[in-house]
């Protein structure tokens, strides 16, 4: 089955009780069992465990990321969670040194705290992250583009190096969505989603995913959140799933227009830089051609040429089409300003030394009708 039927039949089957093509909502906490330990459908016994309409999610999730196992979570931080719960003081674990804040703080304020040693590098220096490993590294986490400064980290590159030392490899894949890269063809273990972004895609619901190829850690992820129970609602679930039957034709215009709008403030006086993979002036735009397939995505970053915090805040507060808000991905142009809002949880010193200055612009570029969001943008930039 290619991509563009799997969003909408990947894992997919009509229910089987009532012939119903969607799959219904099952807002039920529990399932009858005919003798104690004996469920009337042995898949079906407590909702933390499993659910119909849940399960539903989860295979699609699986067929579109080309794994065996999909696990739905009720956050995407809650999906981040439950892998490194895995982990206990003394591990190791080495990540990409831009990450969105809330990962950035479970990371520094929860996991540290048990004694969990983090090491945060630029993942394109492959020398200095391999320096990095010894006997107690564990995982490697990358976010590939990266939020917000859309760095690429060569998946497949840091998959050679993560087999031969026998490291867990997980990437967060909600930039880039399934759509344009696939981590687990290219050699991860583990595709992490806030499905709360491009999956969903309409800003109406908080989740996450994971994503897995190996049975065996399929099987111990499901043990953890089954145990921890951070699981994903039945009707938060539907609305994921309804979300993913439009992915392929929604990407194809946050590329179109994410790359109109990265050109237009490419060119426009006031601007400095413009981070877009899709950009040939992207530092690692053949990697993200390499490894993103069909397009760079509806993300874009700039700063402006004053430097100046107060024209970021004043082109947030002129914006009209575009609204100035926290997450991205929805069908809506969203704008924010990472230092004040996304990525207010990492130190400022943290923030200057990676280069999420104070001038530093985020947008998430919807569907609309590119000519009408580049008007805003002009209008705001005045
Ligand atoms: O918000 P939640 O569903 O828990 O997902 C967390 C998360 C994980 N990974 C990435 C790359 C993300 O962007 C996010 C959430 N990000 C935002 C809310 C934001 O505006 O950047």
């Amino acid at each position: 089955m290619k991509f563009n039927t799997k969003v909408i039949h990947g894992g997919q089957h009509h229910d089987p009780s009532t012939g119903a093509v969607m799959p219904p909502v099952y807002q039920t906490s529990t399932f009858v069992q005919t003798s104690p330990g004996q469920p009337l459908n042995p898949d079906y016994e407590y909702s933390r465990a499993a659910n119909p309409t849940r399960s539903a999610l989860e295979n699609a999730l699986a067929s579109i990321e080309n794994g065996t196992r999909g696990l739905a979570f009720s956050s995407g931080l809650a999906a981040t969670d439950c892998v490194l719960r895995s982990f206990k003081a003394g591990d190791e674990i080495i990540a990409m040194d831009d990450l969105y804040g809330g990962t950035y703080r479970m990371f520094t304020r929860i996991y540290a705290n048990s004694g969990i040693k983090f090491h945060f590098v630029d993942m394109n220096d492959l020398a200095k992250f391999e320096s990095l490993i010894n006997e107690n590294t564990k995982l490697v986490w990358v976010e590939t583009p990266t939020n917000p400064l859309m760095k690429i980290a060569d998946i497949a590159e840091i998959a050679k190096i993560t087999k031969k030392h026998k490291i867990l490899f997980a990437v967060d894949n909600t930039f880039a969505t399934p759509y344009l890269q696939k981590p687990l063809d290219l050699g991860a273990d583990i595709v992490m989603h806030s499905a709360t972004k491009y999956l969903g895609g309409h800003s109406d619901v908080i989740a996450g995913a994971l994503i897995v190829k190996d049975e065996e850690l399929g099987s111990q992820l499901h043990f953890q959140q089954f145990a921890t129970g951070a699981t994903l609602g039945p009707m938060d679930s539907f609305l994921v799933l309804r979300g993913i039957k439009t992915l392929h034709l929604r990407v194809q215009r946050h590329c179109e227009n994410g790359t109109k709008i990265a050109e237009f403030l490419l060119n426009h006086p006031k601007i400095e830089k413009v981070y877009y993979p899709g950009l040939p002036s992207h530092p690692y735009h053949e990697v993200a051609k390499k490894q993103m397939i069909g397009g760079f995505g509806g993300m874009v970053t700039f700063t402006f040429k004053s430097g100046k915090k107060e024209d970021a805040i004043s082109f947030l507060e002129k914006v009209k089409v575009f609204t100035l808000a926290e997450s991205l991905g929805g069908v809506e142009s969203l704008a924010n300003h990472p230092a004040l809002m996304t990525h207010a949880s990492i130190p400022e010193d943290k923030r200057k030394e990676i280069g999420i200055t104070d001038d530093l612009v985020r947008l998430s570029v919807g569907v609309e009708d590119a000519e009408d969001l580049i008007e805003d943008l002009k209008q705001a930039l005045l």
